[in-house]
């Protein structure tokens, strides 16, 4: 059964029924989902603490609703179509009664090495069918997982598996990326060195390279799950159990951990995934995002598999071995609805239309976007280029911490419009409020975005530190989650995403915290202090700006700001490396201390006309010195 809205009507009539009524809206929507136990309550909330329950005391499991549920009538029906690095390798298809056995047997196989409900088990593998095979067979057993993106450095690695007291390790030999080849299992090793709590690691053969396999530590995947049953009963799990930790970047300290539960969750991105896409049976989806992100959980494997979709998982880069290689995989699978993000758009563009008119895109019927917002020349370009104007394109706004889609059209059913993620989803409660905490009602207003009424796949809490969950999202603004996004609502009531008004930089579509880099950078034994800002980048939307004072004895600046690059790279990971460091004699600071970051931004923009006043900062000198390097 499904719960597609088909009209915009009928899209008018369910949202304001999920705001009227919320507890029989969402009631209605989460009884065509399998539970073992129906629960007693729908909602019981409140923004203070916070304390945010679904489905109170149901019972479920998230797998059943993804196996048992369909496997009588679609066992043959393909779940999972992989399209490897290599365009000439082989690809796999693998049907849903397959992707179940597989599930099963790696479920036993983690049993057997000692993993059971409720432990922490760290994935940090490439986009390979087992990633989401493991991702799977955790829920299966209860176990809780925390994908790790297998881009992030050892030292990451080493703190997230240390904030969840991770039990097991779930990783690959290598990781083909392009025309490179990454050795992930070395970064484990190292990672492992810095931690204590790991006793298992399971490698999954991909790349063939030669590694290191401890004794009595490692294991292959393979001989992990030989003699294995392809049978394993669901674990019994409560509405409110931990389904996943996904470690995200704020605007301070280190990336917390993002507490995801299992039934608001599986009822959530079910009935997003459906609606936004407007997936109809017999279609193949593809979403092009790593399972290292909250897209890849929610919109590669979670919600498709919840409404027995087609998920295609791609394990390459959009422009290996051409920047054709989307449209050919398009092509190949004709594939109907297709997920990216602008960054990839921004870069393709950039190779003229060539590449796109190749190929067939007639399949296509629906095109999105996620991750950061969309300028109005690459929705353009999407639009005509790869959806030849006919098919809707979907900017979906939403967050780690939303779990699932909260802003963006229903395709086909809300009409779009260029750079706008358009209306909030049934049962999503937007608010708009100042710097002070007022609401901002009516139309044609900008401020601050809030949502102040619960959804069933919030965040619960940010794990092993509840505080810092209450101080990050509900403190802000009293009664409401804060998201850290400007907004705002046009003459329609239409809503546009403006960007983080936090220190929170989105570099091709992906978070990373200021604080974050910069207590990277400060790790290099020469730097005195840095201080990070975001820069409108052509391609990735933002660049990162360092500027950084330092120890220049026996250094050319060259010989620094190359150590420093490879110590962000070390500490966090290829993706954090900034690109500008300017090395300066002092940062902007006010009297009490504090650095000046609006003027960096426009430094670091190239606007230096309008730097307002800069009198009473306590060296108002090195402003002009910053100007002078910056040239
Ligand atoms: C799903 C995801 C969340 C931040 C979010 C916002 C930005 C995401 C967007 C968008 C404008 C969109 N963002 N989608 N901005 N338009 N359609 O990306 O989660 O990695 O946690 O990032 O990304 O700034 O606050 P996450």
């Amino acid at each position: 059964m499904s719960d597609r809205i088909h009209s915009l009507s009928g899209y008018i009539h369910e949202y304001q029924r999920s705001v009227n009524q919320p507890e029989q809206f969402w009631s209605r929507i989460a009884d065509s989902f399998h539970w073992q136990k129906r629960w007693d309550k729908v909602v019981d909330w409140d923004f203070e603490g916070p304390d945010v329950k679904w489905f109170l005391n149901a019972k479920l499991n998230i797998t059943e609703n993804i196996f048992e549920r369909y496997l009588f009538t679609h066992g043959d029906h393909p779940a999972i179509i992989w399209e490897p690095n290599e365009p000439n390798e082989s690809n796999q298809t693998i049907t849903l009664r397959q992707l179940y056995e597989k599930v099963n047997q790696f479920s036993n196989a983690m049993k057997a090495k000692g993993v059971g409900k409720g432990d922490r088990v760290i994935i940090y593998m490439p986009m390979v069918p087992e990633a989401a095979v493991a991702m799977l067979a955790c829920a299966r057993i209860g176990a809780v997982h925390s994908v790790v993106f297998a881009g992030f450095s050892s030292n990451a690695l080493a703190d997230r598996i240390n904030d969840c007291s991770a039990k097991m390790v779930l990783t690959a030999d290598g990781n083909f990326r392009g025309a490179k080849s990454i050795p992930v299992k070395a970064v484990v090793d190292e990672a492992l060195e810095k931690t204590s709590t790991v006793e298992k690691v399971i490698v999954f053969e991909r790349t063939k390279e030669a590694v290191d396999m401890k004794a009595g530590r490692d294991i292959w995947w393979h001989d992990a799950i030989k003699g294995q049953s392809t049978e394993c009963k669901a674990e019994v799990m409560d509405s409110e159990d931990l389904l996943f930790i996904l470690y995200t970047s704020g605007s301070t300290g280190k990336p917390k951990g993002v507490v995801h539960t299992c039934g608001g969750y599986m009822v959530y991105t079910k009935y997003s995934f459906e609606n936004v896409f407007q997936y109809e049976p017999g279609d193949v989806y593809w979403c092009t995002a790593d399972v290292g992100w909250i897209t890849g959980h929610s919109y590669i494997v979670y919600g498709p598999l919840l409404a027995g979709a087609t998920t295609v998982m791609f394990e390459g880069v959009p422009t290996y071995p051409d920047a054709g290689r989307f449209w050919e995989v398009v092509e190949k699978y004709k594939v109907n609805q297709f997920y990216t993000a602008p960054t990839a758009i921004r870069a393709l563009q950039a190779h003229g239309t060539e590449p796109v008119t190749k190929h067939d895109l007639s399949s296509l019927k629906v095109i999105g976007t996620v991750g950061e917002p969309i300028n109005e020349e690459a929705w353009h370009w999407y639009h005509s280029h790869v959806g030849k104007m006919k098919c809707p394109v979907v900017d979906t706004w939403w967050q780690t911490e939303t779990g699932g889609i909260m802003i963006s059209p229903l395709a086909g059913v809300t009409p779009t419009k260029p750079s706008y993620a358009t209306l909030p989803l049934p049962g999503v409660q937007l608010v708009i409020v100042d710097a002070d905490g007022k609401e901002l009602k009516g139309n044609s207003v900008e401020g601050n975005l809030c949502i102040k009424y619960p959804w069933p796949s919030m965040i619960r809490t940010t794990y092993g530190d509840h505080e810092r969950c209450k101080q990050t999202y509900f403190s802000t603004y009293k009664g409401m989650y804060f998201t850290g996004d400007g907004v705002k609502r046009d003459e329609d009531g239409y809503y546009r995403i403006l960007g983080r008004v936090d220190d929170v930089i989105n570099v091709s579509g992906h978070r990373m915290g200021t604080a974050e880099v910069e207590n990277a950078i400060n790790e290099h034994p020469k730097v005195i202090e840095s201080a990070v800002v975001g820069y409108p980048h052509e391609v990735k939307g933002q660049g990162i700006y360092a500027y950084v004072i330092c120890d220049m004895e026996n250094r050319t600046e060259e010989n620094l700001t190359n150590e420093i690059s490879e110590t962000v790279r070390n500490i966090i990971g290829p993706i954090a490396k900034p690109d500008k460091i300017q090395i300066v004699p002092g940062l902007p600071k006010t009297r009490s201390g504090k650095i000046m970051r609006r003027i960096l931004r426009k430094i670091a923009e190239g606007d230096t006309s309008n730097l307002g006043d800069t009198s009473t900062l306590l060296n108002p000198e090195v402003v002009e010195a910053i100007k002078e390097g910056a040239k």
